[in-house]
């Protein structure tokens, strides 16, 4: 049985815009009250999947969320039509339309953690949404995130979801941002590498940023997916890290199968991190590409999201393969630095600089774009949904996309009806493209 990562991309959604709502996320912050174009961030991130698919890999699509999130606003006392309520929202706080007009969703890295079927007690693929408590706007994502996550992969015998953790900031969880698991290949049994910025009772008193996941979010997971205590490390990010704009670990690192390439300033004890993590995996050896401050500053590592690429294994490819956003190639240390280990006989081979700049200016790099999922042949067959990316359902959603989002989008566009509308219609037809079912508040009634 042939098992594989699939990447299951985030769609942009009709409403992508630049609110600035992320506190100690940078780009967010410093791109507030810009212009966005929710058709070209749209055709960007298509356009990643269907070169990835093209390359090979096994690519995949989850859609947006609906926004605005009504149902949020049912829940704070607003009532009458869509309209009336929208308008209410405004006049009382455009802020609160803001947060509930966000299309954050398209962040996949933060929609849950998943633990392949060869990691857990059961058998089974856990999946958990993140509750992403630590902003307003990311933590009314879950129950869409769970409700699209059950339609593609049913529960029964090969998969299984849990609730989002309850417990608000104390028990934030911010998803596969924060998890890393390293194997041999894909379908042998694993060890899994949660990072949190914080401890929930006693939180920390040197970080100037949130650190948005706490260490018993990360040991609630790995309980909860029946992950084996000997094949599990929790590591705490570095505070420098995080006060220097990495908000999710992902920004600092990013791993496949036995290689790990990050900054040394992810961790406190890089050298601690490495050594519990080849403890977990026993005989087989891990490849750790330790990136050091003098080589990348943190400062050009989080401006250019150099970590934030994808590392692939690709069927027709020697070596592994780093999917870059185009800023990395835009800064002297990353370019320098990417062209050395391509160069070294590491394991590293390739590099690809691909445009995703509507999500970056959000900071969202190429891997907060995809959920990793580890999947059998079998498990493709047991999909819920018609979710699976190649030339047609790229033309499609290409399509599609044209027929319904805006160029252009103000900040002050949120209030407008008519957006709602549109993306509400947008959505709709969506679900009957990837045949998904009713996963949307307000199809549901
Ligand atoms: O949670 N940005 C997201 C970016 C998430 C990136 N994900 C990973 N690193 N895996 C966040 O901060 C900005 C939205 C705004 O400001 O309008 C935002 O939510």
């Amino acid at each position: 049985m042939q098992w594989h990562e699939v990447n299951f991309d985030g769609l942009v959604g009709p409403t992508h815009n630049y609110a600035g709502l992320s506190f100690g996320n940078l780009a967010a912050t410093s791109n507030q009250g810009k212009v966005s174009n929710p058709l070209k961030g749209v055709l960007q991130g298509l356009g990643k999947m269907q070169h990835l698919a093209g390359l090979g890999m096994k690519q995949a699509v989850l859609p947006p969320h609906d926004r605005p999130h009504l149902s949020t606003l049912h829940g704070l006392g607003f009532t009458g039509s869509d309209e009336e309520m929208l308008a209410a929202a405004w006049s009382s706080s455009p802020e609160l339309v803001a947060n509930i007009m966000s299309a954050s969703a398209m962040w996949t890295a933060n929609a849950a953690t998943v633990s392949p079927a060869s990691d857990t007690a059961d058998g089974r693929t856990h999946f958990t949404p993140a509750n992403l408590a630590s902003m307003y706007h990311r933590s009314i994502e879950w129950p869409t995130t769970g409700r699209i996550l059950k339609a593609i992969f049913p529960e029964g015998n090969s998969f299984t979801h849990h609730d989002a953790l309850a417990g608000g900031t104390h028990m934030g969880d911010e998803g596969a941002a924060n998890h890393n698991r390293f194997c041999a290949t894909y379908g042998a049994r694993g060890a899994a590498l949660f990072v949190y910025g914080q401890p929930a009772f006693a939180k920390a008193k040197d970080l100037t940023f949130p650190g948005r996941q706490t260490l018993e979010a990360s040991q609630a997971i790995a309980r909860q997916h029946g992950l084996d205590p000997a094949r599990t490390v929790f590591a705490k990010q570095h505070p420098a890290a995080i006060n220097a704009g990495a908000f999710h670990n992902d920004v600092m690192g990013v791993s496949n199968r036995t290689v790990f390439f990050y900054h040394e300033m992810a961790f406190e004890n890089p050298a601690q991190v490495e050594a519990d993590i080849q403890t977990t995996m026993g005989e087989t050896p891990m490849q750790f590409i330790r990136v050091r401050e003098a080589e990348v500053p943190l400062a050009d590592a989080v401006q250019s999201y150099l970590f934030n690429s994808q590392l692939l294994s690709m069927p027709k490819r020697e070596g592994m393969t780093l999917i870059l956003p185009s800023e990395a190639e835009n800064i002297l240390t990353t370019k320098g630095y990417v062209a050395k280990v391509i160069a070294s006989d590491g394991p590293i081979n390739h590099a690809e600089y691909m445009e995703v700049r509507q999500s970056m200016r959000n900071g969202g790099g190429p891997a907060c774009l995809r959920l990793r999922v580890v999947l059998s042949d079998d498990n493709l067959a047991e999909l819920g949904a018609n979710v699976m990316m190649d030339d047609g359902q790229h033309e499609t959603l290409s399509a599609w996309a044209h027929r319904h989002y805006r160029d252009r989008l103000a900040v002050e566009d949120l209030a407008d009806a008519s957006l709602m509308r549109e993306s509400f219609t947008a959505l709709d037809e969506l679900t009957s493209i990837l045949q998904i079912g009713n996963v949307y508040d307000f199809q549901r009634g």
